[in-house]
């Protein structure tokens, strides 16, 4: 599944003898303004997270070490993505009802996102969603 929705983004790496750089840019390869940005760590074996969607929030999650399995449902679609490499970012907007699962327990999971943090744009109601999701 890649609708405008949820977008699997491969970032430029410069690489060479001494090492691996990958730059992240405000509307550039990032689109969106980026105001808050936050990480997941020490996640336990068998822990789900997520469980929710967001009215407004666009967000782009990036393992930056480690592998965690992220899975999206949007318009009765689900589909799960596979983060285990640091040039990948999985954009994430509004109305997109995700879980984290299947940390490794050296994942560190990356969140860019375009707004700070409001507890009322969170849909934490699957049934909510569900009603949110067919409009
Ligand atoms: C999301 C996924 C990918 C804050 O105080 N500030 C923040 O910026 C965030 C993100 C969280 N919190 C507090 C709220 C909770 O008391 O941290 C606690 C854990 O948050 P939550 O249970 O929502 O964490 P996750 O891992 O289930 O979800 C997080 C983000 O909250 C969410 O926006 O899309 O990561």
């Amino acid at each position: 599944m890649d609708t405008a929705k949820i977008q699997l983004i491969t970032f430029k790496s410069y690489g060479d003898d001494e090492g691996v750089l990958i730059p992240l840019e405000s509307e550039k390869n990032i689109p969106f303004e980026i105001k808050r940005v936050y990480y997941i760590h020490t996640v336990k074996a068998g822990a789900v997270r997520g469980k929710h969607a967001h009215y407004q929030l666009a967000q782009i999650l990036i393992a930056i070490s480690g592998c965690v399995e992220v899975t999206c449902e949007s318009k009765g679609e689900k589909h799960t993505y596979i983060l285990d490499s640091r040039d990948k970012g999985l954009l994430i907007e509004g109305m997109v009802w995700h879980t984290m699962q299947k940390f490794s327990s050296d994942a560190i999971l990356l969140v860019l996102a375009n707004d700070f943090y409001n507890e009322d744009d969170y849909v934490r109601e699957y049934d909510v969603f569900l009603e949110e999701d067919v409009k």
